[in-house]
């Protein structure tokens, strides 16, 4: 059994966590695997981008930290847009601390991430606790096995331990943040892979950059876009390029 010949609704049934099923589902209607990488600064540009890119993604991804004027009405104007486009909201807060600490900065603070992203990304460094501490009935954590910065301490043996770990979780895990198919027997795991930009090889600061159709050879079921969509100057245009990018090299990979 290879997931990387089987369509997204064939994996479904071996899928254990309840979001991954989700994000099989909505794939499979909106026939996107795009995730954009929603990283501004400002409120107002977070809900022009969700409005602009909403009918394109399956997933939104937010650093919700680093908005310079949080307001908890983002929140729910943003789950608005979500709805109306059928889209998952997604905090990629990479929990890493003790497992008491991590459900601390799940729940509470400012920022109340629990009550609004049903879709979040952890470090496994922690180790089993602490994804006992994020457990919830209708969440799924996509844990991070591989970086996509050039220079990073993780190797290999970290990243097959990570993926033993998320074996270990399949009712938690929707799938693991990685940059080649290290879970190729396990089709009811999603590979979600960052580090994706046309006609860029990098940043200047440690990010690496594929082409579309490279991640998907290389396993990605859902590839994560940030700046080729958010400094575009038509950022609809160019997420409708790479939703259509992705989209074929997806259905020329399960063919
Ligand atoms: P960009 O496409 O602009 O480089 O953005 C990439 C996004 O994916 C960032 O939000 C970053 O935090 C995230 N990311 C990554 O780049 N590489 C990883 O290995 C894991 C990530 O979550």
């Amino acid at each position: 059994l290879n997931r990387l010949n089987l369509p997204f609704t064939e994996r479904i049934p071996y899928a254990k966590n309840c979001i991954a099923r989700e994000l099989f589902q909505i794939m499979t209607e909106k026939q996107t695997n795009l995730c954009i990488a929603a990283d501004v600064t400002k409120s107002a540009d977070l809900i022009n981008l969700a409005n602009q890119t909403g009918p394109h993604i399956c997933l939104f991804k937010t650093h919700i930290d680093i908005l310079d004027d949080f307001h908890v009405d983002v929140i729910g104007t943003l789950q608005k847009i979500a709805e109306k486009h059928n889209f998952l909201l997604f905090e990629d807060r990479k929990f890493s601390d003790i497992g008491k600490t991590a459900q601390m900065q799940y729940c509470n603070g400012m920022y109340k991430i629990k009550s609004w992203a049903k879709v979040i990304t952890a470090h496994s460094l922690a180790g089993a606790g602490m994804l006992d501490a994020l457990k919830q009935s209708d969440n799924g954590i996509f844990l991070l096995a591989e970086i996509s910065t050039s220079g990073s301490i993780i190797d290999k043996n970290y990243a097959t331990k990570t993926t033993k770990l998320a074996s270990q979780y399949p009712d938690l895990i929707a799938g693991l943040v990685c940059q080649s198919p290290l879970f190729l027997s396990e089709p009811g795991f999603i590979q979600l892979t960052p580090g994706v930009q046309l006609d860029v090889e990098s940043d200047g600061l440690g990010q690496k950059y594929n082409t579309p159709s490279a991640v998907i050879e290389k396993g990605a079921d859902i590839a994560v876009v940030g700046r080729g969509i958010t400094q575009s100057s038509e950022p609809a245009v160019a997420a409708e390029k790479y939703k259509r990018l992705l989209w074929d090299a997806y259905l020329k990979r399960v063919k």
